[in-house]
């Protein structure tokens, strides 16, 4: 067994992990990240692809920012799509000019991976069997396998960073967590395919079939999502079965279809609202889908990880170049406030887009009124558009 210390131990190399990195090196502050899985794997995991204005600016400020800016496509609105006719939502008009960047999530991952190595940062790919000791004292260890040695880590802090299904929230005494969970009766079959785009912008569409969206990755490889059975299978979906499905519930009075193209991928996302409470214990600290989880409907997953990870760098800093750990003591009060506003909104854009079984037809009228509401009164449009750019962060 070998035996390495650092300042701040990170378990998982996804958005909150490697950026925590970097924002801890950029302050001074040592960290080493623990991945269970490779390079190739991480830099290929098809996820979000939205990201809000506030975590463009931030990528930006630290230097990851250049590809982004680059190949990135920059959306000024989105179409609301209901009754077959579409309502465009001017998100830089009513935030007085922000806008969301559609940058996929794995090519986000590609750049941090680059600026941390490009830093000499300390990323353990293939990290196997990560368990967490000692939170409670001043000196908590993570212990792993690689290359099947026995290895520990020493450090000061252990970050949370290892998504919903990590080791780090369990490491939390049942006796002090709260979990608030809400599970969604509907799933996303998301695909990719080799076409040029459907439309300039975002569309999010309630049919009475059910929900679909319109993204894009590129001028050839667009994304689209439609709302299916959780426990549909995808081999259950041909691609003239998808088509025709998108087809259905994208349709406009002025007779608008999809793009086709072939499909290259295809995956079934699950829905749930989750948050840990608290999200730190000790000498841990959880940040982004360690803690939380919300419906993709709002685009927040990614972003949130972005916000919790930027409020703990800068607690990690303080508390190393201050001695003083005020920010650090207050980080999960702190990072919570701008989680549930998320996870208002991404419950709030589920609830009115997406057809419930359990829904009567008063509340699927009910539904039709709120986006007739929404995309009519500038009021209404405007509180959208300000959650959907991203809330000014804490
Ligand atoms: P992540 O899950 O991204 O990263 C955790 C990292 O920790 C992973 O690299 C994992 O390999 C590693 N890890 C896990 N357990 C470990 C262990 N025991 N030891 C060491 N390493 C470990 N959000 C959106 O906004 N829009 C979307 O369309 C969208 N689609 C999604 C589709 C899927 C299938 C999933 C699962 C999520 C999706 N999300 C989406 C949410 C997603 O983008 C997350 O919010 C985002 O990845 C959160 O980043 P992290 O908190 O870093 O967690
Ligand atoms: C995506 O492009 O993957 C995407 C876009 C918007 C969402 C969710 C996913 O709300």
């Amino acid at each position: 067994m070998t035996a390495a210390r650092t300042q701040v131990g990170i378990v998982g190399a996804g958005p909150a992990g490697l950026l925590l990195s970097h924002l801890l090196d950029l302050a001074g502050v040592e960290s080493v990240v623990l991945e269970s899985r490779s390079r190739d794997e991480i830099e290929h995991t098809l996820r979000a692809g939205v990201l809000e204005q506030g975590t463009v600016d931030l990528l930006t400020s630290i230097g990851v920012g250049e590809r982004l800016a680059r190949e990135g496509f920059v959306h000024h609105g989105i179409e609301l799509r209901f009754a077959a006719r579409g309502h465009r939502i001017d998100l830089t008009e009513l935030t007085g000019g922000k806008a969301i960047t559609v940058y996929a999530q794995h090519e986000v991952i590609k750049d941090l991976v680059a600026a941390r190595l490009a830093r000499n940062g300390a990323i353990v790919f293939e990290a196997k069997g990560v368990s967490v000791h000692g939170i409670e004292s001043a000196s908590p260890t993570l212990r792993y396998r690689q290359d099947d040695r026995e290895e520990t880590l020493a450090c000061d802090y252990v970050a949370g960073c290892d998504g919903f299904h990590g080791v780090c929230r369990g490491a939390m005494p049942d006796a002090v967590r709260t979990e608030y969970l809400r599970s969604y009766p509907f799933g996303w079959f998301g695909i990719l395919t080799e076409a040029p785009p459907s439309s300039h912008e975002l569309i999010y569409a309630l049919h009475e079939r059910g929900f679909a969206l319109v993204s894009t990755r590129s001028p050839t490889i667009q994304r689209m999502y439609f709302q299916c059975d959780p426990h549909d299978r995808v081999e259950a979906w041909t691609d003239d079965r998808i088509w025709s499905e998108l087809a259905l519930r994208l349709e406009t009075l002025d007779g608008f279809r999809p793009h086709m193209g072939p499909i290259i991928q295809k995956g079934i996302i699950g829905m749930r609202s989750f948050v840990c409470e608290p999200m730190q214990h000790g000498r841990l600290f959880l940040a982004g889908d360690a803690a939380h989880i919300v419906p993709p409907t709002g685009a927040k997953g990614l972003n949130l990880a972005v916000a919790d990870v930027r409020v703990l760098a800068a607690a990690l800093a303080d508390r190393y170049t201050t001695g003083h750990d005020e920010r650090l003591r207050a980080y999960s009060a702190t990072a919570l406030r701008r989680i549930w506003k998320a996870q208002r909104f991404s419950w709030w854009m589920t609830s009115m887009l997406h057809q419930f079984p359990e829904n009567n037809v008063y509340q699927r009228r009910l539904q039709l009124a709120e986006l007739d509401y929404v995309t009519s009164s500038r009021a209404a449009s405007t509180a959208l558009a300000e959650n959907y750019v991203g809330l000014p962060f804490e």
